[in-house]
């Protein structure tokens, strides 16, 4: 029997005909940019864009992906010469291309010098990162540098030997300043609300720490556009792997799978070149806040929501969660009914459709999203896709009945995972223990286990935390989680909403 092939340069000429490659002359691409965290997202978006671009318009555009935490890439990506395969899947359908953009890539997990001699080098001209909500070491509901960040604290120490991205990055900024002082744009694609404010917050915020003149440098020289970016690309497993040896008949350890659907819009605010990605199908605007607000609240907002009720369901996946009726209805009308009216017009979308868009993109069976991932740092999250428009919708005297039940979903995710409740599925959130020890303390009292979660005022703000309205709404669906009969709080939450439609539409009606 032949040993099965790996996917590698030498391959490129040879791969099915089933598989799309890159057109361009991929031996004399060089490196341009360097990307921060290259999971199945990145691979999936910016390094096809960027992909999509070079055959184009091919330019001096080759990523250097680089990543301070696990996985390690050489033994993937980096054996297979940066090649991998990426697949689109929506249900029956597979499309298949190799991706040649990312031409090296860096492990920086033990020591942060090989990352900061890439990001200094005069050849980089951009960064690029998906390094998760949490990466930032920002305080989530106030979007300041988290100063008592264990990371940050290690990092002001020690700034030559940094760990966390505020601290390396600017570490890369000092570099590039001491020797040959080029420009820089550094783009967030993570979905934090106003991610290159909070981005370029934490980092000044770092430099200010750092003194020496840096922050007036870093000003004057380096800028954070915001972005909005969407791809539903879950984390891979070793099906996806196995998938592509048995379809196309070779091995690829770094498959990256993906749904057709994807956007990137950038605010356009650049130090210098950039990659003209608007070619490639992204959108370079003035202000990306309307297209954020739209897609955080509505499809993350969304996939949250499904994440945390369909664990306590008993669901899997976010399909599975999506297929049930009272999920599925509830997601709906809550968008419908409390998330849209808090969005600005956005340009070239109708909020319903796009709504109808991304449920359908949620029922998509080969994206098999786990629910556990998307609840994973939940407390990231729930900020900028439930949060803001509980807020803004207090803000408008109007209902939160339906926002706040998913609120009470994340509350409860962690609670139950606690040692005193003791469903035993394993969390990860830095909030986790956290809310353990009041699960701990308090025991199963809805009211007051809310009202302890509620107090910690680095997720909720206070004049959030204070409101009436929205602490029992938050209150009282929390009980209902944590009782033997879950749903009781998301049909409970549709029969109140019920009700006061239908005493608005009786007032509308005189
Ligand atoms: C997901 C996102 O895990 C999560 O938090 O909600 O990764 C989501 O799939 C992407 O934002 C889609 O663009």
């Amino acid at each position: 029997m032949n040993a099965i092939e790996t996917l590698d340069p030498g391959l490129l000429e040879r791969l099915p005909g089933a598989v799309q490659r890159p057109s361009y002359d991929r031996a004399s691409l060089s490196p341009g940019m360097a990307h921060l965290g290259v999971g199945a997202f990145h691979r999936c978006h910016q390094a096809e864009y960027t992909d999509d671009l070079l055959s184009l318009q091919f330019d001096r555009w080759g990523i250097v992906g680089i990543n301070i935490r696990p996985p390690a890439l050489a033994d993937t990506l980096g054996r297979q010469g940066g090649l991998y395969t990426r697949l689109i899947r929506e249900n029956g359908y597979v499309e298949a291309r190799v991706i040649g953009s990312i031409v090296k890539v860096i492990d920086s997990q033990d020591s942060a010098a090989p990352a900061l001699t890439a990001l200094a080098s005069p050849d980089i001209e951009l960064v690029t990162m998906t390094v998760t909500e949490k990466g930032y070491c920002h305080i989530p509901s106030s979007g300041e540098l988290d100063l008592a960040h264990p990371d940050i604290v290690h990092d002001l120490a020690n700034p030559d030997t940094p760990r966390s991205v505020p601290g390396i990055l600017t570490r890369a900024l000092e570099m590039r300043r001491a020797t040959h002082g080029r420009k820089l744009t550094l783009l967030s694609c993570d979905n934090i609300p106003t991610n290159g404010v909070i981005l370029e917050n934490v980092v000044r915020s770092f430099a200010e720490q750092r003194g020496n003149g840096l922050t007036d440098w870093v000003a004057a020289n380096a800028t954070f556009p915001s972005a909005m970016v969407d791809r539903i690309a879950p984390a891979v497993t070793r099906d996806d792997l196995d998938s592509v040896e048995q379809w196309f008949g070779y091995r690829d350890a770094a498959v990256a799978v993906g749904e057709p659907f994807r956007q990137w819009v950038i605010e356009k605010k650049f130090a210098g070149r950039v990659p003209r990605w608007d070619l490639a199908g992204a959108t370079f605007v003035d202000d990306v806040t309307p297209f954020e607000h739209l897609k955080m609240r509505v499809l993350n907002g969304a996939q949250t929501t499904l994440a945390t009720l369909g664990v306590l369901a008993g669901l899997e996946h976010t399909f599975d969660a999506i297929a049930d009726p009272l999920l599925s209805v509830f997601v709906r009308r809550m968008l419908v009914e409390e998330t849209l009216p808090t969005l600005m017009p956005v340009p070239g979308m109708e909020p319903l459709a796009y709504v109808d868009q991304s449920l359908g993109r949620l029922r998509n069976t080969a994206i098999r999203h786990r629910n556990h991932q998307i609840a994973t740092d939940g407390s990231q999250k729930i900020v900028q896709r439930l949060l803001n428009p509980i807020r803004d919708r207090l803000n408008q005297g109007a209902s939160i009945g339906l926002l706040s039940v998913p609120v009470a979903g994340w509350m409860a995710y962690l609670i139950l995972a606690s040692a005193r409740f003791g469903k035993g599925w394993p969390v990860s959130d830095p909030y986790a223990g956290k809310v353990a020890a009041i699960a701990d303390a308090t025991g199963n009292d809805a009211p007051a286990l809310a009202s302890a979660i509620l107090a910690i005022d680095t997720i909720f703000d206070p004049d959030l935390a204070a409101n009436e309205t929205f602490r029992q709404a938050a209150a009282s669906a929390l009980g209902e989680l944590l009782s033997d009969d879950p749903m009781a709080a998301v049909r409970h939450g549709l029969e109140q909403d019920e009700v006061s439609r239908l005493k608005r539409s009786k007032q509308s009606a005189l």
